[in-house]
């Protein structure tokens, strides 16, 4: 079955989509190819991290793809294609505010809906296939009561997501983004964002460390200015954003 020219392979269960996604990788696969599973048994998030997936409460997706064209070391820009899409798949879908927090997160009311996760194959210097996983909580009644900055986005605008609806509505803007990408870099992709992001302009703290982010840098890391004036380019880690999950 195929969804938006997509191979659509929906599993009832799996350990991870990200895991099948790569074991398909190594197979040699390198079509389009969107892998969904309605619980994931050791579902990942950045840094060994854990995402929880119970059954039938989110939409738990990866996507394969081979960019084409993408060298190695731009392939970290996929996960804000992503992040664009399903922001806006999400708002056309519900009218919500929903944002991106820098680098891989949705937010809506001040929690944690969505998280992407990005693991690359590289073949020289170039990229040669994707995992991209997608983890949108739809409600939270099945989560951990610890996570609390997590919710669903169901709980927080009232509309009921059909979930393939949603899925096809995301894969058209997940596509058109690509091609930019592919064709065009990054920097388009980061003029998308900024209006959506909900980290730009905000009080952050990185590892910790209070600072203000000043904007999406070129590459797709965060500049930040600290109280003391030095300012610098964060490429990857924890931020967390003042009135949103962590830093209140
Ligand atoms: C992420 O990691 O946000 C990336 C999550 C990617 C999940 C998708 S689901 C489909 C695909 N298959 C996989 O195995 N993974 C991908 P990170 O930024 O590291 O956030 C992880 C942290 O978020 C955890 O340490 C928890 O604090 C919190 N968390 C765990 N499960 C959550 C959930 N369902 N909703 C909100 N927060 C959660």
């Amino acid at each position: 079955m195929s969804l938006s020219g997509w191979e659509y392979l929906h599993f009832d269960s799996i350990d991870s989509t990200n895991l099948h996604a790569k074991r398909l990788a190594a197979q040699g696969e390198r079509r389009d190819v969107l892998i969904r599973a309605d619980v994931q048994s050791s579902g990942r998030g950045r840094l060994g991290r854990r995402w929880e997936s119970p059954q039938g409460t989110g939409i738990w997706m990866t996507q394969l793809f081979a960019p084409v064209d993408v060298p190695a070391k731009d392939a970290g820009g996929a996960v804000f294609l992503s992040a664009i899409a399903m922001c806006v798949a999400l708002r056309d879908t519900t009218y919500a505010d929903v944002m991106i927090k820098w680098p891989n997160d949705l937010v809506l009311n001040g929690k944690k809906i969505c998280g992407m996760l990005a693991e690359c194959g590289f073949a020289g210097d170039m990229c040669d296939w994707i995992a991209l996983g997608t983890g949108l909580n739809l409600n939270r009644k099945a989560l951990p009561e610890e996570l609390i900055y997590a919710s669903g986005v169901e709980d927080e605008t009232g509309v009921k997501i059909d979930p393939e609806a949603l899925i096809e509505r995301y894969l058209i803007k997940f596509d058109s983004l690509r091609d930019v990408w592919q064709t065009r870099g990054l920097e388009p992709i980061i003029e998308l964002m900024r209006p959506l992001s909900a980290t730009i302009g905000r009080d952050v703290r990185i590892s910790g460390v209070r600072a203000f982010a000043v904007d999406i840098a070129p590459g797709g890391g965060l500049a930040v200015r600290y109280p003391d004036g030095r300012e610098e380019t964060v490429l990857a880690g924890d931020v967390s954003v003042r009135g949103i999950t962590d830093y209140v």
